[in-house]
C-alpha cells in the first residue's frame, strides 16, 4: 500500500499512527501541498477533491478522507480499536464525526494559516471565532478525558488516533495553550509514552 501524504498533516498522522499501532508497513510518498502538488491531473485521479491522505491500495484503489482510511484499516485488520459493542462503537463513530466538524477546522486550520504563512484578511476576521469554537472542542475532549482514560473509557479506540493528531500540535502558530487542559496534556503524555508511538515528522 501507498500513503500519499505530506509530513506535517494531522490527518495524514492519523493514519501513520494507526500503522504504527498496527505494526504495518506502507510506502510513504510525500507531498508538497504548499506548492499545489495535490492538484495536478494525476492526483486528482486518486482524489478529486485534491487532498492528502490517499492510501492507494495494492489493487490500484484509492481511499481518502483520513477518517473513512482510519476505519478501513482498523476494520480490515480487525483491530481491538473498534469495539464490538454497537454502543461504544457509535461513540468512536461520534468522536471521528466530531473531529471533522468542530474540531479539525478550528484547530488545525488555524494552525496551518498561522504556521504556514497562509493567512488573509479573510482568515484574520475569521481566526477570533474559530479560537472560541477550538476553545469549546477542547473543553469537550478535557471533560471526556476527565471521566476516563480515552476519550471512549478507559481502553485505547480508533477515536484516540483520530483526536491526537491535531490536539497535541495545538499550540502550534499561537493559537492555544494547551496548559488550560491538563487532562488532554495527561493524555497525549499517555499516548507519547506507547511502545508503538513515532512522532508527526517520522518517516
Ligand atoms: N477531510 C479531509 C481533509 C484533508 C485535508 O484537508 N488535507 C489537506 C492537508 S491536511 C490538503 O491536502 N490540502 C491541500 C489542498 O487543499 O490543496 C481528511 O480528513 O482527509
Amino acid at each position: 500500500m501507498i500513503l500519499h501524504d505530506f509530513l506535517p498533516s494531522g490527518n495524514g498522522y492519523k493514519i501513520r499512527l494507526l500503522c504504527a499501532r498496527l505494526d504495518m508497513k506502507v510506502i510513504l510518498k510525500q507531498y508538497d501541498i504548499t506548492k499545489g502538488e495535490t492538484r495536478t491531473e494525476s492526483f486528482l485521479a486518486m482524489n478529486p477533491n485534491g487532498k492528502i491522505p490517499v492510501l492507494e491500495l495494492d489493487d490500484g484503489q484509492c481511499l481518502s478522507e483520513s477518517n473513512a482510511v482510519l476505519l478501513y484499516l482498523a476494520e480490515q485488520y480487525n483491530s481491538s480499536l473498534l469495539p464490538p459493542d454497537p454502543i461504544l462503537r457509535a461513540k468512536v463513530y461520534k468522536w471521528l464525526f466530531w473531529e471533522q466538524y468542530s474540531h479539525e477546522p478550528n484547530i488545525a486550520s488555524p494552525r496551518f494559516w498561522l504556521t504556514h504563512n497562509a493567512m488573509t484578511d479573510l482568515k484574520k476576521q475569521m481566526l477570533p471565532d474559530r479560537i472560541k469554537q477550538g476553545h469549546a472542542a477542547l473543553k469537550q475532549m478535557e471533560e471526556a478525558l476527565a471521566a476516563h482514560t480515552y476519550l471512549v473509557g478507559n481502553t485505547m479506540t480508533l477515536a484516540d488516533i483520530c483526536l491526537f493528531p491535531y490536539t497535541h500540535v495545538a499550540e502550534e502558530g499561537g493559537a492555544y495553550q494547551l496548559s488550560e487542559y491538563p487532562n488532554i496534556q495527561r493524555w497525549i503524555k499517555e499516548i507519547e509514552d506507547l511502545d508503538w508511538f513515532i512522532p508527526i515528522t517520522q518517516v
